[in-house]
């Protein structure tokens, strides 16, 4: 293996070319289907993808089967089982055991067949629950979990281990990043296992239309979060495979956060201005406060253009436009 300079590495084997078969893994999920688009916007041709009917994403034989036939030689890793905050702390075995396995197989297969690049997507959960705000990438492991998804982080850490251990042992050009809470066109609106916003959307939507004066808000209220819509995530990670090449994970957000009062007030402004707040405190708040220091992508040079404000309207449409069909009211 011939060895490169840390600096070399950092900036990567250059732009990847438009016809490179790329492989998006979990491309029918919010940051997948995001990733479909954004890729061909920038004009590339040759964008793979499989379905879960076809391959079981957990199965190494079966990944292994798939990236032999079909040889990608770019990798982003997007697939996982994700959920809101009720969803994760219900269902840890499954969060941890799910993602535990998606991304092992996926970078192995990755090594086995030669794959040339993969960016593998964790999540802002990977902090401590006490770091120092806005959270830097350094933060990693330093102190214990948020309780409500320790399962999904520490599939997730994992997976940015592994990351690095191919890196430093099979000599794989695998890069991470940690993206903040996300939200856009394609998410999942279901009320138990949504994230915030899609939840919100949907309560603020469903009582406008049955003139129901108040609309419920899990938990205080006062937790902090940043939201990036995912079609920044996208332009991020498109950016990322071209021109990062480091082992250390990179965050994506915003740097700004917001009370979940102050998002509520936000979404309820673009769906139903007349509604009172309720809070159920009943229900789990989750991590204090999550905002991520986005100092080193910026000084890789890529920054959000999506106003909060702005992505919540342009989902609220599509929310609007799609909410008829029956799976986005899990019916
Ligand atoms: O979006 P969310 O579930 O993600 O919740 P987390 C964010 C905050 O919004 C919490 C409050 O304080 C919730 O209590 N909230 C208010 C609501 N109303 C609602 C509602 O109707 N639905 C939901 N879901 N929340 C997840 C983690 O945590 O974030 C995952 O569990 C993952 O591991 C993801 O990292 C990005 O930020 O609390």
């Amino acid at each position: 293996m011939t060895r490169t300079t840390a600096a070399a590495q950092d900036s990567g084997p250059g732009p990847i070319p438009l016809d490179a078969p790329i492989f998006v893994a979990g491309h029918r999920g919010l940051v997948g289907s995001a990733l479909l688009r954004r890729l061909g916007e920038a004009g590339y041709t040759n964008v793979l993808t499989v379905g879960r009917d076809e391959v079981d994403l957990r199965l190494q034989v079966q990944v292994t089967e798939w990236f032999e036939r079909n040889r990608p030689q770019y990798v982003y890793l997007a697939a996982g089982t994700v959920g809101g905050v009720m969803a994760n702390s219900t269902r840890q075995a499954e969060f941890l055991y799910d993602n535990m396995m998606i991304h092992a197989t996926v970078v192995e297969a990755s090594r086995a067949v030669g794959v040339s690049k993969l960016l593998y997507l964790g999540s802002s959960c990977i902090y401590p629950r006490n770091a120092d705000q806005p959270i830097e990438e350094s933060a990693l492991l330093t102190g214990p979990l948020e309780p409500t998804n320790e399962g999904y982080a520490v599939a997730k850490i994992a997976g940015i281990k592994l990351c690095q251990f191919y890196r430093e042992q099979h000599g794989c050009n695998f890069i991470s990043a940690m993206p903040t809470n996300l939200y856009g066109p394609g998410d999942n609106f279901d009320l138990e296992a949504s994230h915030v916003i899609p939840a919100l959307i949907r309560k603020f939507h469903e009582a406008k239309n049955t003139g129901q004066a108040t609309v419920e808000i899990w938990g205080s209220g006062t937790p902090r979060r940043e939201f990036l819509h995912v079609d920044d995530l996208a332009s991020a990670c498109v950016f990322l495979m071209n021109s990062y090449s480091g082992s250390d994970h990179v965050n994506v957000g915003t740097g700004v956060d917001v009370t979940i009062r102050e998002l509520a007030e936000t979404i309820a402004k673009v769906v139903y201005p007349e509604a009172e707040l309720k809070f159920d405190s009943s229900r789990p708040d989750g991590m204090p406060r999550k905002v991520l220091d986005i100092t080193r992508l910026r000084n890789l040079g890529w920054e959000p253009s999506i106003p909060l404000s702005e992505g919540v309207q342009s989902t609220y449409e599509w929310f609007a436009q799609n909410y008829d069909r029956g799976e986005l009211r899990g019916v």
